[in-house]
């Protein structure tokens, strides 16, 4: 299937995405509409803010303020202090997960849009939400929904190609050196591989946090978006490194990629990393950044070679690694470097056992609690329903204790839990929920 024709398929077929659509036609009754943009603090995210700020501002002669919070989940208040002294004519959510609670925004801005790709927590059932992962497990990207919607109003250019291109990279769609990706992205990497070929040859140096299978080699794409990723866990450097004085990594990186679009480089004649740094303002901050990050990922690496297989569910291998973050990271509320240094290794355990998949579940203390991420699992165990159990026990253990959360994608999730509920609590029901699913999964084989 081309590209193309997706885009067809789905703004024909598709509620949410035609109800998106008419939702950002009545803006253009109003001379100068004011959109409020929430978006994820990852590159999904701020790929997604990129291409709708150049559809609003381009297309709607639209004014976008972009705001790209430290948690995942947008709350009223937040919102509630963004209007006490400016008003918007819509707010746009993007890649900050579905829940129902959503509806409540409405009270607050009259036109709210969300556009998301992560499995539903409640379906919001009033405001305009396209959403094609909500209610089937669909692996995708919000960059690139953002991106088809786009394709509707104007002519997307090699800019919002770039900025889907590397959303999609972020939330592990494709692998350029495996020439894998998920079904739904599949027409649209074709064609950039086609239309910015040296993105994606592979080539033989250092694997990068999204070579998960071949650690011998990558590609510039990989690269790119590994060097990016770094910068949005910039500010968190202050702490080891007082030279790196970055407000907020996610805005920083936000900011040099509208800053890298203003100059128009011509992408397809990127060859290496160097060509990229070269077209990039004010990159010296950002490797900088870079240096003390890839040397954290080796420390890291090693942290998490240590591992202990648990159990046994629906076939996969569950494996523990039980770690303490890069020193500069202790205080981040996200997964910051520690999680993919462990997904990293997914691979190699795999080839080493006889299961068909592996979990690994990352156990790390951290100045606020202990952050638990579970990565791997193709699909036959859900990490994110998992995440969210033990979550759920955890808060009926420890009623009206705040900073208990989990959740996420089927193939990688979250659980935080802030102190002072201890520990060994957490590890216990852990371990717990672990050995109840192995037994279930051993009296009802899977298929
Ligand atoms: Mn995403």
């Amino acid at each position: 299937m081309f590209f193309s024709e997706r885009v067809r398929h789905i703004s024909t077929s598709d509620k949410g995405f035609m109800s998106v659509v008419e939702a950002f036609k009545g803006l253009s009754k109003i001379e100068r509409p004011r959109v409020l943009n929430y978006s994820h603090n990852d590159l999904d995210g701020i790929g997604s803010a990129i291409v709708m700020r150049r559809l609003l501002q381009r297309h709607f002669n639209a004014e976008v303020v972009t705001k790209l919070p430290p948690h995942f989940r947008l709350t009223t208040p937040e919102i509630q202090r963004a209007l006490e002294t400016e008003s918007f004519d819509m707010l746009l959510v993007t890649d900050k997960g579905t829940f129902d609670y959503y509806d409540d925004f409405l009270q607050l801005v009259k036109r709210t849009v969300i556009i998301d790709h992560h499995p539903n927590d409640g379906m919001p059932k009033r405001c305009v939400l396209f959403n094609p992962s909500a209610e089937q497990s669909v692996q995708s990207a919000t960059s690139l929904l953002c991106h088809m919607v786009s394709s509707k109003f104007r002519g997307v250019d090699v800019y919002d190609d770039f900025a889907a291109l590397l959303g999609c990279r972020g939330d592990f769609a494709f692998d350029p050196v495996q020439k894998t990706s998920v079904e739904f992205v599949a027409p649209f990497i074709n064609d950039m591989r086609k239309r910015l070929p040296h993105l994606f040859e592979s080539k033989l140096e250092r694997a990068t946090i999204f070579d998960l299978v071949d650690r011998e080699r990558t590609a510039l794409i990989n690269q790119i978006a590994e060097v990016l990723h770094a910068g949005c866990l910039a500010h968190m450097y202050h702490r080891v490194d007082e030279s790196i004085d970055i407000d907020y990594g996610p805005s920083f990186v936000f900011e040099l990629l509208l800053r890298l679009i203003e100059k128009r480089p011509k992408l397809d004649e990127l060859r290496t990393l160097a060509d990229f740094e070269a077209v990039l303002s004010n990159g010296g901050i950002l490797l900088n950044v870079f240096e003390h990050y890839k040397h954290d990922c080796e420390v890291l690496s090693k942290r998490v070679e240590n591992t202990v297989l648990l159990e046994e569910i629906n076939g996969v291998g569950i494996y523990l690694m039980f770690a303490k973050e890069a020193p500069a990271m202790q205080g981040a509320p996200f997964p910051a470097i520690l999680p993919y240094a462990a997904s990293v290794h997914l691979d190699s355990l795999r080839r080493a056992s006889n299961y068909p998949h592996t979990i690994a579940v990352v156990f790390c203390p951290k100045d606020r609690g202990v952050h638990i991420s579970m990565r791997g699992g193709g699909g036959l165990v859900d990490c994110g329903a998992v995440c969210s159990e033990l979550a759920n026990r955890l808060q009926a253990m420890y009623p009206g204790q705040g900073g208990i959360d989990g959740g996420g994608h089927d193939r990688a999730a979250e659980c935080v839990v802030d102190k002072p509920v201890p520990m060994y609590a957490v590890m216990h029901e852990l371990v717990k929920l672990i050995g109840e699913l192995a037994g279930r999964s051993k009296k009802t084989p899977a298929e």
